[in-house]
């Protein structure tokens, strides 16, 4: 599939996707969200790949939200099949089996929103705002937000801002725990793909098992929880990247991870 809502590229292991509509404030249309959807697979199928970092064209935003040109056309049918897609690309993002980093650079409102939360953790410049402005509009967020923000920062800091649909600046979006890192605009990337590179040393099985356990004890009791960690920790110690790692802390030298998923 030719890419011409996105850009899509990968550097020695890291992948990297704009949202790249910058006249529409890089805003989620139908197009935008196939094309997308098309990379997280390759990237899924690409086991060369060890780390996601997800940004926006320009300056001003990362995803002013859902493309509202295209909503205002939708009958309640294409809503929810445009709103399924959103949730599907989505939920794609948070199932991905590499880390994501989403670096904010500007307006990340609605879908914007939405799409950083499903990366494993957000890095903001210092002019980065978000918000869950769809009460404005009439509508609720739809593609998760009212699902995954008050899981990440508690149901009554995500409730004021989806009822009141305020602008949350990086700062507060800190303080929220909304926001790992509040970065000068032109450090962002480098800030972020510094992290993205740390990841992508780490041994490639260890990183997976551990976005596994995370994301499969979030939603499940402490008990069911521990057993997946477990069963994540077993996997681990199979793996090339185990041995290396306890055999060089012996030798009292650096660990040298091959990559390899074995
Ligand atoms: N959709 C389409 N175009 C947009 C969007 C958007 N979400 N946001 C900005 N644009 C366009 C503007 O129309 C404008 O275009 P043009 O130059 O052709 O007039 C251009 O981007 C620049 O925007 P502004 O002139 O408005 O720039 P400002 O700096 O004055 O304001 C804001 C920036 C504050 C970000 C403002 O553009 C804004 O409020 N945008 C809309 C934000 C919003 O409400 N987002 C939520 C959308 S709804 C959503 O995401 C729901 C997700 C779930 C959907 C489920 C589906 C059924």
């Amino acid at each position: 599939m030719a890419y011409e809502n996105i850009l899509f590229e990968i550097t020695e292991g890291i992948a990297t996707i704009t949202f790249n509509r910058p006249k529409a404030l890089n805003a989620l249309n139908n197009a935008l969200l196939d094309e997308f959807s098309d990379a997280l697979e390759k990237i899924n199928q690409d086991e060369e790949i060890r780390v996601l970092v997800l940004t926006g064209s320009g300056e001003k935003a990362f995803v002013a939200g859902a493309d509202i040109t295209e909503l205002a056309t939708f009958g309640p049918l294409q809503a929810k099949v445009f709103a399924k897609k959103g949730q599907s690309a989505i939920g794609k993002l948070q199932a991905l089996n590499i880390p994501a980093i989403a670096a904010v650079n500007g307006f990340a409102l609605g879908g914007g929103s939405e799409m950083a939360l499903a990366c494993d953790f957000i890095y903001a410049s210092e002019n980065a705002t978000f918000g869950l402005p769809e009460i404005n509009l009439g509508i609720i967020p739809g593609f998760g937000g009212t699902q995954r923000l008050p899981r990440l920062i508690g149901p009554n800091l995500a409730k004021e801002m989806i009822f009141t649909g305020k602008m949350v600046p990086a700062p507060e979006a800190k303080e929220y725990g909304l926001v790992n890192k509040i970065c000068a605009p032109d450090q962002l990337m480098d800030e972020a793909m510094k992290t993205a590179k740390t990841i992508a040393a780490k041994g490639k099985v260890s990183v997976r098992a551990a976005k596994q356990a995370v994301n499969g004890g979030l939603n499940a009791d402490l008990s069911t929880g521990l057993d997946i960690e477990c069963d994540a920790f077993a996997l681990c110690m199979a793996s090339e990247d185990a041995k290396e790692g306890t055999t060089a802390f012996l030798e009292k030298r650096k660990a040298d991870f091959k990559g390899n998923l074995k």
